[in-house]
């Protein structure tokens, strides 16, 4: 019985070990494991501390980086700004000087680009009566006018676009829904996912042609520098600053070497008129030449873009002008393809 006693009482103290038991326990694993937890416990803290200062780093940099990028785009869209008001103002003044439009105004120069700061802005103007008007193929009675949709077949053939590619944009200008032979009406249109109609009025933009049947961004490209599209179906082409393929368009008997030839004389001395392109063209003073009744020697609609640049960051606007007696209206801003700088140099 005793021993059995003793044995119970030994097993007792195992399983509740009294405190100074307890104190004698921890003493025998001694005081390295107790200064390894510590050492354990301070890495840890010294790792977390560093993921929190690299990330709290980082995101302050990240936000320095977009709060100036923000402050140079804000910087270079005033510059783009400032360099239109410049191009307003050139054209202002340049009523002043004569009444004809050509490419030997100040409004027409190349000027390098203009430094500003920390920046630089280039801006170019460009007339846009030098171009084809699509607009101009719609009579204000809804219907397609005829003078100028054969002007627009030939400038189709001459930019090696096929002129049946003409017949969509016409039904997409007339206000019949009746599509021409090669075209698509609201029918075509409302197949589509998404359906839309089409405007059956006047273009509100170059950037609407994408939405006309068979206007690829390749056939787009290839119109880009020859038609324009302005607010106005009563618009004129200015001979002084038409590019040779505009006045191919508009002229189809006159050989191409007389129209190059033409456009050497006319940087030396611009048409003041009609009369004197029929001279110059070498029309026989009787004839009666259509395209002679399409043209004008000055221009209302100009483009101004203007391009900047604050560090490396590049703001673009590409802006359309009417130009009246005694003012430059500005109808339409957009966000510009950007120029290169180096384009002031040439
Ligand atoms: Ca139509
Ligand atoms: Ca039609």
């Amino acid at each position: 019985m005793r021993g059995l006693s003793a044995t119970a009482r030994s097993s007792r103290s195992s399983l509740h070990p009294s405190p100074a038991e307890r104190e004698r326990e921890k003493n025998k694993e001694g005081p390295g494991t107790e200064r390894g937890a510590a050492l354990v416990t301070v890495l840890l803290a010294v790792t977390l501390l560093t993921v929190v200062v690299v990330e709290f780093t980082y995101s302050a940099q990240v936000d320095h980086h977009l709060t100036d990028n923000a402050f140079k785009a804000l910087q270079a869209t005033y510059l783009a700004r400032s360099g239109v008001n410049l191009a307003l103002l050139v054209l202002k003044n340049d009523t002043k000087k004569s009444s004809i439009d050509s490419l030997g105004d100040d409004w027409a120069r190349a000027l390098p680009p203009l430094p500003a700061g920390e920046g630089a802005v280039l801006v170019r103007v460009t007339d846009e009566q030098g171009k084809l008007n699509l607009n101009a193929l719609r009579n204000t009675s809804g219907t397609i006018n005829g003078q100028w949709r054969e002007v627009a077949e030939r400038l189709f053939e001459l930019q090696d676009l096929e002129p049946g590619l003409l017949d969509p944009l016409l039904d997409w200008l007339d206000s019949d829904d009746f599509p021409e032979p090669r075209g698509a009406e609201k029918t075509h249109y409302l197949s589509l996912t998404p359906a839309y109609l089409p405007r059956n009025n006047l273009l509100l933009s170059l950037g609407e042609l994408g939405r006309i049947e068979g206007f690829t961004s390749t056939v787009r490209a290839r119109l880009n520098q020859v038609v324009t599209v302005l607010p106005s179906s009563n618009t004129k082409i200015n001979v002084n600053t038409a590019p040779l393929a505009v006045l191919a368009a508009l002229f189809p008997s006159v050989d191409q070497a007389v129209l190059e030839q033409f456009l050497k004389s006319r940087g030396e001395a611009p048409v003041h008129g009609p009369t004197d392109l029929r001279e110059r063209l070498g029309f026989d003073p009787r004839s009666a030449i259509e395209g002679l009744t399409l043209i004008d020697v000055r221009s209302e609609f100009f483009a101004i873009q203007a391009f900047a640049t604050v560090a490396s960051v590049s703001q673009g606007l590409t802006v359309i002008v009417q130009r009246r007696a005694a003012a430059v209206i500005p109808i339409s801003w957009q966000p510009a393809p950007l120029l290169s700088m180096n384009e002031g140099a040439t």
